[in-house]
């Protein structure tokens, strides 16, 4: 027998069916973000990085242009198993030399994006406007900006990536998440916290007033505590954009850096499916804040996965990655971090979810406790190995990146 058959046992006496969990993890799209291959420089030459978020490291190699990026993406999505879909950033459009700012790039910019994500045989693509790096975001404020100008040309960059989402949706015949993330904060001690919020709304209204295509995109709002620089204060907060999704009728997205550390994700995804049909996600990992280290399958995850699979919205949780680190190869951070999302989503298909729930609703906590833990110890490594055999994956991926590195990277 091998290690896998005597796990399917093992896993059947627990009432768990492996192979049932392979396939369906094999169904779980992953949402893996662009900005990890260039530290989150796009290609439209904005300006520095800014909105108080930060790559650091320098490790050579980064992707300088579209060709490499794409090489990068190919090479890094070759030894993710699972399905995929691209999570890109306007600030990606391949403008060939054209002279078109942010509130007027429209979908042909994204064509070669289309392509080449049909070309990797991907399930889709989603989308997010890009709210910084740019000189009308100089200020640090955007959508609620006092300046109306200002928040003219980001009200209608949006509703320029709405539609360049629906082509998504149509070329691909997957909904488009659209997540709305600005930076807009102050550094110090706000006089006022009210009337940015009330800008904020307004320009919110009016992008949703656009008549994007509902039946194609579905758009979410992710909300933050702080930033670098904008410590004091953050407009779009978790209440402001909760209260706000809920009477709009639009989604919420969880970045798991976005709390303080005692908050959990975890903890709100049921919160959330209780009013929500939809919840988004940015699976990330801080380091004392937002520090956007790469996923590891650590408890947080495995917690985050575990509420997903057992509140049963495998189908209703869309799961994106955002995450740069530029002080490791950054393919083989790539990879890394989809893969920990993965091997946490298989732990979780493969626990006995409702005999530990009863056992709650039972009030019977001793055994709980003692099944929990007995659980940690099942052959879950078999089946993860496994799963990797049947997606063609080895489960060891860094002699593949080495070469790569030394092949490609290291010619830049
Ligand atoms: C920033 C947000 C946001 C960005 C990406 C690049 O704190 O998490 O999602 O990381 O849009
Ligand atoms: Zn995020």
């Amino acid at each position: 027998m091998t290690a896998y058959d005597l796990a399917k046992e093992k896993f059947a006496k627990e009432g768990i069916d492996a192979e049932r969990a392979m396939e369906r993890l094999a169904q779980v799209p992953v949402s893996v973000h662009c900005w990890q291959g260039d530290d989150v420089i796009g290609f439209d030459g904005g300006g520095d990085l800014s909105g108080g978020i930060q790559t650091t490291g320098n490790y050579p190699g980064r992707a300088r242009n579209f060709e490499e990026l794409k090489k990068d993406i190919a090479k890094a999505f070759s030894l993710m198993p699972g399905k995929l879909r691209l999570n890109l950033h306007a600030s990606y459009a391949i403008l060939n030399g054209e002279k078109v700012d942010r509130n007027a790039y429209r979908p042909e910019h994204f064509a070669p994006w289309v392509d080449f994500a049909k070309r990797l045989g991907l399930d889709g693509i989603d989308f997010n406007p890009t709210m910084f790096s740019h000189p009308m975001a100089a200020s640090g404020l955007t959508l609620s900006s006092s300046d109306e100008k200002v928040r003219t040309f980001w009200v209608e960059h949006c509703m320029a990536c709405l539609k360049i989402a629906e082509y998504f949706a149509d070329e691909f015949k997957t909904r488009c998440l659209v997540n709305i993330w600005i930076p807009d904060g102050l550094k110090d001690v706000p006089a006022d916290r009210f009337t940015p919020r009330l800008r904020l709304k307004d320009s919110l209204d009016k992008i949703l007033a656009c008549g994007y295509d509902k039946s194609k995109v579905d758009v979410a709002v992710e909300s933050k505590v702080f930033g670098i620089g904008v410590e004091s204060y953050t407009v779009g907060s978790n209440e402001f954009y909760q209260n706000y999704a809920a009477k709009n009728d639009i989604c919420c997205l969880l970045d798991n850096g976005h709390y303080h550390p005692l908050e959990y994700v975890s903890d709100k995804i049921p919160a959330l499916l209780a009013f929500y049909d939809k919840v988004a996600l940015h699976v990330t990992r801080g380091v004392r804040w937002d520090s956007d280290h790469v996923v590891l399958c650590n408890d947080e995850i495995k917690d985050i996965a575990a509420e997903i699979v057992r509140c049963r919205a495998l189908d209703k949780v869309r799961i994106g990655l955002d995450y740069f680190d530029a002080s490791i190869n950054r393919l083989s951070a790539w990879v890394t971090g989809q893969r920990s999302v993965q091997k946490a989503l298989l732990q979780a298909l493969l626990t006995p979810h409702e005999k530990l729930a009863k056992l709650q609703d039972e009030g019977n906590f001793t055994l709980l406790m003692a099944e929990q833990e007995r659980i940690k110890d099942l052959p879950f490594s078999a089946v993860w190995e496994e799963y990797l055999k049947r997606q063609g994956k080895e489960a060891e991926y860094y002699p593949q990146i080495r070469k790569y590195e030394i092949e490609e990277l290291g010619k830049r």
